[in-house]
């Protein structure tokens, strides 16, 4: 059993006092031990964490943000002498210097056990048989999962991404009885299962753990139907230390957080400023345990909700919607704010489409965005008949127009057309820089 039953049932007041504690000596430990937050800080007036009567106080620090992580690349922002870093990771960002990960084995421990937690929660017992899919290399979610997961007993097939049908072949081979993937790879493994000429029964497949992007519940489904597993979505990034942050227990209503490692904060995305508990705004996080590269007010960027209420499944930690996008993705079509998870769920519950789809952004003569709609059909048989294909379409740009309220651009593509993905999608291609 993994299950920290202290921690994950702690009533809500008990919670807020041991994150204040952690809060305060985090504040001390940051000031003492980095200069950049030495300097941070102490322009902001705060030079111990003692002044910090409640976690609202939380509010005087200011925020850490992606532009930091890049200047202090690559030990800036480490807080122990680097004999202590036992691991280092890194984002998978492709432009620019890579936001970086410093991990003491203290570090390291805390990770495994945060993850091990969660997936826990999701359902992992020790007798299953979990084929890693994430890429293995500087990126958090492959090495992450790795060792919380064999932190519980389950046995670990470090396949790394890629490689379809060895990991259709491993997986029968072996009864793999779990799935750890990006969903968009996921969906790609569905696919090939159902082409492997091999019944479904042939996989022992039962549980998913996915994560690393977001995914609407339209194409959770799809997944779930395809691979024959049960799956959860699971949160992390690299600045704070990857997966591990936040993560959906069986009953699925919301991603757990490990509190007492993580304090989350929504604020408003334009002000900044701290909002009501249930709304909506950018996640901020503050690291209440690290030691190798601790992490004061992160703006994470990603949009969602907290929800204070204890969980049904008996844990008592914060949990966070599904995210709903990153207000880096978030795209203004004639005004209206448009993210592509709501493209997504209209795409993914149709019949005749499949969920392949890419989202193409040109900046019309009138300085205006316009968004093109390309979708993938699952079904070559509707290319046969004109009548059938305008059917079709027109459906698609109604239903978007009235979850959207705007009339988009609707092109439909041959099966097989659209690219495949094994890490993180990339669907949205913009053109609004690019030479007409
Ligand atoms: O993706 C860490 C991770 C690995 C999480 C494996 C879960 C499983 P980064 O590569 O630094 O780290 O990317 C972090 O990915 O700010 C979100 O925008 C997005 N993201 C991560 N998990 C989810 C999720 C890892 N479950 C960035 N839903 C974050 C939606 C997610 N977006």
């Amino acid at each position: 059993m993994y299950f920290n039953k202290e921690m994950e049932t702690m009533p809500r007041k008990k919670m807020d006092e041991l994150q204040l504690e952690r809060l305060r000596y985090m504040v001390d430990y940051c000031y003492n031990n980095t200069a950049f937050y030495h300097k941070k800080l102490g322009d902001a007036g705060i030079t111990s964490g003692d002044k910090f009567k409640c976690l609202s106080d939380i509010k005087y620090i200011p925020y850490t943000t992606k532009e930091d992580m890049r200047d202090t690349y690559p030990t800036g922002m480490m807080a122990t002498p680097m004999k202590k870093i036992v691991r280092v990771h890194a984002s998978s960002g492709t432009t620019g210097k890579p936001t970086v990960g410093l991990y003491t084995q203290g570090d390291l421990d805390q990770w495994a056990d945060q993850v091990a937690r969660l997936s826990y929660a999701a359902g992992a017992r020790e007798d299953d048989i979990f084929q890693i899919a994430f890429g293995y290399g500087l990126f958090t979610g492959a090495l992450g999962l790795h060792y919380g997961l064999e932190k519980i007993g389950c046995t670990i097939i470090p396949a790394s991404s890629g490689n379809t049908e060895r990991q259709l072949m491993l997986m029968r081979d072996f009864g793999v009885t779990g799935l750890v993937a990006t969903p968009s790879y996921a969906v790609y493994l569905g696919e090939a299962v159902a082409e492997s000429g091999y019944p479904i029964s042939d996989y022992k497949l039962r549980l998913g753990l996915f994560g690393s992007e977001g995914c609407t519940p339209e194409m959770r489904a799809r997944i779930e139907e395809n691979l024959g597993v049960f799956a959860t979505d699971n949160y992390g990034l690299t600045e704070v230390g990857g997966p591990g942050a936040s993560g959906e227990c069986e009953r699925r209503s919301g991603l757990h957080f490990c509190e007492d490692a993580y304090l989350p904060e929504i604020v408003d995305r334009n002000t900044l400023e701290p909002i009501g508990a249930g709304e909506t705004g950018e996640l901020v996080i503050t690291t209440l345990a690290r030691e190798g590269m601790p992490v004061l007010r992160y703006r994470t960027k990603d949009i969602t909700r907290l929800n204070y209420e204890p969980c049904e499944c008996g844990r008592t930690g914060v949990r966070m919607d599904k995210v709903m996008g990153r207000s880096d993705d978030m795209l203004i079509i004639k005004g209206v704010n448009v993210f592509p998870s709501q493209i997504e769920s209209v795409l993914v519950s149709m019949e005749h489409i499949g969920p392949h789809y890419q989202l193409i952004v040109r900046r019309g003569s009138n300085f205006m965005d316009n968004l093109e709609v390309k979708v993938e059909l699952t079904d070559a048989e509707v290319l046969s008949s004109y009548g059938e294909l305008e059917q079709l379409r027109t459906t698609i740009r109604s239903k978007l127009h009235s979850v959207l309220g705007l009339d988009l651009k609707v092109t439909l593509v041959e099966p097989k057309t659209l690219e495949r993905f094994q890490g993180k999608a990339k669907r949205v291609l913009d053109l609004r820089n690019a030479a007409d």
